[in-house]
């Protein structure tokens, strides 16, 4: 790498990340796009499962693509200009994956994000990557950050965080902390009371980092970029005595403000363990008081309590720009970053008109609810099948006499023997060795004006019938006269002689329960009338269940005029015949299928064909 060993990211950094982590990535590539960055940060993903493909990012408000690799070697091959990997592999897989990457020496720095990682395995890494002078961040920390130039993976937080502590251009000040969640705030009160952060680098909680305080701020130290460190000790460990060591043998020559965190452990009458792996004080060396109390003794610039801090380095600040160490730079315009959508939705700035809309179920709570009723007071109810259709077809309950007959409708319904139009249907594609739901909808496409498809049909004209108070007699004529068929009326085989049993079934119940049921007298008065001219010319099922249906819409109390209108005109009523069928298609289909039944043909003796007009008369020579 062409860049000098103090300064491992800058604003041409590309790198890898290891791991399927979309969101993180897209707001790497978010803050590149605040920097100003031409290109992205993040070069590739490396994921060993699921196979080499592309995913698709924001690029500010255009759309770019990254590839996906399996392995390293391959990712390594492919990007040659990449030299730093995010690695996102969890504690069990850190290990494995971050040997790995050190085998390739085109990597310089690894960010090793998982949490729990074995103190042992990150002592071998720690080894490893010394050996091969490779920077690692990490473990169990979110990363660091290089205003202006590189972000690991989720560090300072969202989008509008970053950008009001001013992220997206270098300041002077380069950091080093324990914790992700306090470099957070680092960035926040350095942007208040400086001129901001040059870089900064959390090196996480455990007992062993791959790098610790003292790597970086001599890095710092040597880079001329830098004109101020600041240092966020902590309890446990004794690596800020490292820092003094440098300030006492002269190796550290800029300004260095530090605070070691955890002073408030002597409030413990026991020892305190905090939130980092390490953070807990083995001696009275360790302590957060020794730290600071040796730190001020050695020159380093601390101050009384944390709360001190933004006022001391205000103070270190002006002293800086007053010797002319920081020259500030004119403050350059905030970045404009698209908002996420869901992120500016969930925060109330945008709204959007739904392009659909749905009344009847949802299932985004805790429980799915029916037309506002859970799904567990549907059992606890017991509301039945009738009851859940009522909730779904008409949002609302139903009276118990009403979705008792939706249930005895589909119970009518459900079959009619193997010879009619649909089940031949079903049966004839099952034979040809398609699959249930082809065989189902084969059946069911059938369904209409002459078979099981004349309920809506009959519910308009029977309606009609009635509301236009036309004896039955008058209804049948007028209906010969527009050359129309009575929808519900007629049979292949039922008759006045041979009755349809689940006629009288219906009649019988609708009869006893509805409080009205004049569409239904109006429809057996109009099969009266037909059957004097055929005794086939019954009420059908189709007929009857369509006539009560248009009693219970007007009489059941439930909906308006209006209501029950519109509700028969959408297909409401054909839609009982269709559910109802199709159990008897899905069990035609079974059937078949059990029966290991062969394709069928029709025979050819069944069929008369005529080829109309087209003989040849053959001319003799
Ligand atoms: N004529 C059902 O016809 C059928 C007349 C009529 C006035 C009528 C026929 C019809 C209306 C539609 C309907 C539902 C095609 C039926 C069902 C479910 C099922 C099925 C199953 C199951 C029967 C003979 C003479 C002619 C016609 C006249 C016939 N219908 N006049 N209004 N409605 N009905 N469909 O027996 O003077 O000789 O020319 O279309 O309600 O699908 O089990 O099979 O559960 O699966 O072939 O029950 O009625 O009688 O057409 O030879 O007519 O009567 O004009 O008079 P057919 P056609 P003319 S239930």
């Amino acid at each position: 790498s062409a860049r000098p060993w103090f300064r491992p990211f800058d604003a041409q950094t590309r790198s890898f990340v290891f791991g399927l982590q979309p969101r993180a990535i897209q707001g790497m590539l978010d803050f590149d796009f605040s920097c100003g960055r031409k290109t992205p940060s993040v070069a590739a993903m490396i994921y060993p499962f699921g196979g080499h493909h592309i995913q698709k990012f924001y690029w500010g408000t255009k759309e770019t693509l990254l590839p996906v690799y399996t392995t390293v070697g391959e990712a390594i091959k492919k990007h040659p200009d990449v030299d730093v990997v995010v690695n996102f592999a969890s504690s069990r897989s850190v290990y494995s994956s971050t040997l790995e990457i050190l085998t390739f020496p085109q990597i310089k720095a690894i960010g090793i994000i998982a949490e729990g990682v074995p103190e042992r395995h990150a002592r071998e890494i720690l080894h490893l990557a010394q050996e091969k002078n490779v920077i690692i961040i990490g473990p169990a920390t979110v990363g660091g950050i290089k205003p202006g130039c590189f972000r690991i993976g989720n560090t300072g937080g969202m989008m509008d965080n970053l950008i009001s502590c001013k992220l997206y251009r270098p300041g002077s000040v380069g950091y080093v902390s324990k914790s992700g969640g306090m470099s957070n705030e680092l960035n926040s009160i350095l942007a208040q009371t400086t001129n901001g952060v040059y870089e900064g680098v959390a090196i996480g909680g455990d007992r062993y980092p791959g790098t610790s305080f003292i790597d970086h701020i001599l890095r710092y130290e040597a880079d001329p970029e830098c004109k101020l460190i600041l240092l966020l000790g902590e309890v446990g460990g004794t690596e800020e005595y490292r820092v003094i060591e440098a300030v006492k043998s002269g190796k550290l020559t800029k300004p260095v403000v530090a605070w070691a965190i955890g002073t408030c452990a002597k409030m413990f009458t026991s020892e305190v363990q905090f939130g980092h792996a390490g953070s807990m004080a083995n001696s009275d060396l360790e302590t957060a008081d020794a730290k600071n109390k040796a730190m001020r003794a050695a020159g380093i610039i601390v101050p009384d309590t944390f709360e001190d801090l933004p006022e001391v380095l205000t103070a270190v600040y002006k002293k800086l720009v007053d010797n002319g160490t920081i020259v500030p730079k004119p403050e350059i315009e905030a970045p404009q970053i698209p908002m996420d959508y869901n992120w500016a939705s969930k925060l109330g700035l945008i709204r959007k008109p739904a392009a659909f809309i749905s009344t009847i179920s949802d299932e985004r709570g805790q429980e799915l609810m029916y037309a506002g009723m859970r799904i567990s007071d549907v059992f606890k109810e017991n509301i039945g099948i009738g009851g859940v259709i009522s909730l779904l077809w008409f949002k609302r309950r139903l009276p118990e006499y009403a979705t008792k007959f939706i249930e005895m409708v589909l119970q009518l319904t459900a079959d009619h023997g193997p010879a009619v139009s649909g089940a031949m249907n079903t049966i004839i594609t099952a034979r040809a060795g398609k699959d249930l739901i082809s065989s189902l909808v084969a059946g069911l496409l059938t369904i209409g004006d002459r078979f099981g498809g004349a309920l809506d049909g009959a519910a308009a004209e029977f309606s009609r019938g009635v509301n236009s108070g036309l004896s039955p007699r008058e209804f049948v004529d007028s209906m010969r006269k527009q050359n129309k068929l009575i929808p519900g009326i007629g049979h292949k085989i039922k008759s006045k002689t041979n009755p349809d049993l689940r006629v009288v079934l219906v009649v019988d119940y609708v009869k006893k329960h509805f409080p009205s049921h004049r569409t239904l007298d109006f429809a057996l008065a109009v099969e009266d009338v037909t059957t004097q001219k055929s005794s086939t010319l019954i009420l059908n099922v189709d007929g009857a269940i369509a006539a009560s249906f248009c009693d219970l819409l007007t009489g059941c109390g439930a909906f308006t005029e209006e209501e029950a209108t519109e509700y028969l005109r959408n297909g409401t009523l054909n839609g009982l015949f269709v559910l109802g069928r199709s159990m008897g298609f899905i069990g035609h289909y079974l059937d078949q299928k059990m029966l290991k039944q062969p394709l069928y043909r029709h025979p050819a003796d069944d069929i008369f064909v005529m080829m109309g007009g087209n003989e040849r008369t053959v001319v003799q020579p």
